[in-house]
């Protein structure tokens, strides 16, 4: 199952990136924490590089707490500012205290000028990562448009948050080419590359037995498996059959049952789970070393 998804609003949008790049103080950057790794651009990181930029690991509420805290030192051992955060249940006050953080260089220099700044953020991420969602929750509205699918926001959109306060809204990245197709696989179990340009059976399988991997007990007993060993075709017959996605004469409905698997594991219905564990941390050297 080869994975790629790169529509032309994404390869504009990824054309004008490095010009407007150049207009902002601060670029708020989203990842999705149940895949620190995976869910980061590193196109993106490459264009960002010297910017004054905030990560944010967002869907933090659908993560495992214990790994978005062992990524968060992870980032931070390599000078990356970063935070969890929910942007449908988290408070916009902590977000924006981070903006305000990271813009305050700008901010002092305008200041010893005699000017009160107006800050501009960016905010970039791959699709669905929920960038719309957390401009709405700092404007405290819907003025940016959201979906659980992947290229809803499809061209760059100013907001004013206050005055001294402005937010780029920008259409979710992906890579031209993902090379790296075990974090194409991730990417789609999230919901960041469209659904129809992959082989959805091979997919879900590929889901559930990450899930077996990752969380025996609680995949077995949302999805009726009986043998936590089961792999393939075979793995998904029994989910169908416990679940009873069947139609007449008892034949699987596997429509279904990938459509339920994939969005049970997209709404976090599996339980908080992160899929990638952090590097190991370089041990600090000890005193007699
Ligand atoms: N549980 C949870 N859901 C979230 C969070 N943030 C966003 N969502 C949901 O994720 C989906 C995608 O959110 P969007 O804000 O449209 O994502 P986006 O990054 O703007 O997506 P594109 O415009 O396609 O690049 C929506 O259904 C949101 O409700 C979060 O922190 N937690
Ligand atoms: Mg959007």
């Amino acid at each position: 199952m080869e994975i790629n998804w790169y529509p032309g609003h994404m390869a504009k949008a990824r054309r004008l990136l490095s010009d407007q790049l150049r207009r902002v103080d601060v670029v708020l950057e989203l990842c999705d924490a149940r895949l620190p790794d995976s869910s980061r651009n590193p196109e993106l990181e490459k264009m960002i590089a010297g910017k004054s930029r905030v990560l944010l690991l967002n869907k933090a509420d659908l993560a495992d707490p214990n790994l978005t805290a062992a990524w968060l030192r992870v980032f931070r051992d390599q000078g990356i500012e970063a935070a969890p955060f929910s942007a449908t249940s988290g408070k916009a006050k902590e977000a924006l205290s981070l903006i305000d953080r990271a813009a305050r260089e700008a901010v002092e220099r305008a200041a010893a000028k005699g000017m009160k700044k107006t800050v501009r953020a960016m905010v970039v991420g791959v699709p669905n990562v929920g960038k719309s969602t957390l401009i709405n929750k700092l404007h405290g509205s819907g003025i940016a448009r959201t979906g659980d699918k992947p290229g809803v926001t499809r061209a760059n959109q100013w907001v004013n948050i206050s005055p001294y306060l402005q937010l780029m809204d920008s259409p979710g990245l992906m890579w031209p080419k993902l090379t790296d197709q075990t974090a194409a696989r991730r990417l789609c179990y999230i919901g960041s590359v469209k659904d129809d340009v992959v082989d959805l059976p091979m997919l879900t399988i590929c889901l559930l037995e990450d899930l077996l991997a990752v969380r025996p007990e609680a995949a077995c007993a949302r999805y009726r498996i009986a043998d936590p060993d089961l792999r393939g075709e075979a793995l998904l017959e029994e989910v169908c059959r416990g679940r009873g996605f069947l139609m007449k004469g008892g034949v699987c409905d596997y429509d279904r049952c990938c459509a339920v698997v994939l969005d049970e594991f997209r709404a976090g219905k599996c339980g908080r789970i992160t899929l990638e564990l952090p590097p190991k941390r370089k041990e600090a050297p000890r005193a007699e070393d």
